[in-house]
């Protein structure tokens, strides 16, 4: 017996200081990317001409009357954000017919040249100020294709938007993000404009080193390679750049949905969605606002995927989020409260079998970098909660540090009632969060293992729930 506890006590030793020293593998988040990954939520708010022409493309040819809120209110985005438990705001600066909701130096097509506020008005403005006021973060959507500038077509529209650019991160930073769209038409003069991309990149990295930048092939976080919110089930980090570009020539869309598993970059998906149809804000789609069912469903395809979501929530023609949107919204933060407040694992016995070898935790992380459980040989690791008195469970969520990179492949989780296997569920990779939902089984136990793993694969936590049956994933 003493023997075999000093065999443990050396083991824990040997593990613990082992996974101290354990390295990143492959490529490895930024501090930028990291920070904003942690967000897991945001909202996004298209609002424009648009907004007052029903249409979802502006031809740049309308007047800049035609943009006059009643009621604009940026404090009420911030709140309903706010309560939708969002952690941030990009707006659409400017999209593509455009018209520019700050007033810029380098176009006559701006709030300044509109009757709102007498020309006094400044969207990005308020909503900078709304943002600091309510401790929310601000992003900043800026579309290159331009249906309006005169310049546009031109090398000197690479200027014009380079000037923008400097222009809203100047008034308006710090930012969270950078949104470029990869949409490339023809403008005014029917040209389409060749984009400076190379110098776009130069630009933001050199004024904004800490915002990292959205596009289909990032530098710093990918499109998803679809509009409706939903990332892959497998969904890498990584993905391979060379060769492709934005818009037109970006890699196929399902490479961007599940990323390359040996990609050369961390690029981590962004999953954008309307909570409407379409993304400027119709009245005739008041009753097509998602539900809040609809929302979580989402929520556990995006989040839940490994991916971010950013939701868009378009303000109406008053300028004010409208009431069918934010019921839906705090309707969507308490199906989130209420399905993750307990996390029924706390009341397991964790156990972790290296090599047949036991040990008990009180948490598979313990909060700590360097408990970390790490192990070459993965078939014969397992993880194992059990509950004394029989657990009803439904949802099983997964955490792998991605700090030190992406290295699961595949996992395993089986439902034990003592021991018969009531289900084996397979997935395929994890990431900053992997949230598996399933009918809800009466379990005494649940083990989970690695099947597939590119270096020594790490877990930090394995949490357990029981959610409402209806928003079991479909
Ligand atoms: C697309 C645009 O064309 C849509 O209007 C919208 O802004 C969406 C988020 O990106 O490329």
């Amino acid at each position: 017996m003493k023997r075999i506890s000093t065999l443990i006590f050396i083991s824990c030793f040997f593990i613990t200081s082992y996974a101290q020293q354990v390295k990143p593998y492959g490529p490895v988040p930024s501090a930028r990317q990291l920070q904003w990954q942690n967000m897991e939520f945001y909202l996004f708010t298209h609002f424009g001409p648009n907004t007052f022409t029903d249409l979802e493309w502006g031809k740049g040819t309308e007047t800049e009357d035609m943009f006059n809120p009643t009621q604009l209110d940026c404090r009420q985005w911030c709140r309903v954000a706010k309560a939708a438990g969002a952690k941030g705001i990009i707006i659409t600066a400017k999209h593509h017919d455009g018209f520019c909701l700050w007033s810029s130096k380098y176009s006559v097509h701006t709030v300044a040249q509109s009757k709102w506020r007498n020309g006094k008005g400044d969207v990005l403005k308020d909503l900078a100020n709304a943002c600091k006021e309510y401790n929310l973060k601000l992003g900043i959507y800026l579309s290159p294709w331009d249906r309006n500038h005169p310049k546009y077509g031109t090398d000197e529209y690479n200027d014009v938007f380079v000037n923008m650019m400097k222009e809203v991160v100047s008034r308006y930073g710090p930012l969270f993000e950078f949104w470029w769209d990869g949409a490339n038409g023809e403008g005014p003069n029917g040209k389409k404009q060749v984009y400076d991309w190379h110098r776009f990149e130069q630009t933001l990295r050199t004024i904004i080193p800490n915002t990292p930048v959205f596009s289909d092939i990032g530098p710093d976080i990918r499109w998803v390679g679809n509009e409706s919110g939903i990332a892959g089930t497998t969904n890498w980090n990584l993905l391979d750049t060379a060769g492709f570009k934005r818009g037109e020539g970006s890699p196929p869309t399902d490479t961007l949905n599940s990323g390359n598993m040996y990609g050369k970059n961390w690029i981590p998906s962004e999953c954008d969605v309307s909570i409407r149809p379409g993304w400027f804000y119709h009245a005739n789609e008041d009753e097509k606002v998602k539900t809040p069912a609809q929302l979580f469903d989402l929520w556990l395809k995006s989040v839940g995927r490994g991916s971010s979501l950013l939701l868009n929530v378009p303000p109406d023609r008053r300028g004010i989020i409208n009431e069918h949107d934010s019921a839906a919204l705090v309707g969507f933060r308490k199906l989130r409260e209420n399905s993750f407040a307990v996390n029924l694992s706390a009341n397991a016995t964790k156990e972790i079998f290296y090599d047949n070898v036991k040990f008990t935790k009180q948490s598979f992380a313990d909060g700590d970098l360097k408990t970390f459980d790490t192990n070459t040989d993965i078939k014969n690791t397992a993880y194992w909660l059990r509950f004394k008195n029989g657990q009803k469970i439904n949802c099983v969520v997964l955490h792998e540090p991605i700090e030190l990179g992406q290295r699961i492949s595949g996992f395993k989780i089986e439902l034990l009632d003592g021991l018969k296997v009531l289900q084996e569920i397979n997935g395929t990779t994890i990431g900053r969060k992997r949230i598996i939902t399933f009918n809800a089984q009466n379990v005494s136990a649940v083990r989970f293992s690695i099947t597939g793993a590119k270096a020594t694969p790490l877990v930090s936590e394995i949490e357990t729930y029981l959610i409402d049956d209806g928003l079991v994933e479909k």
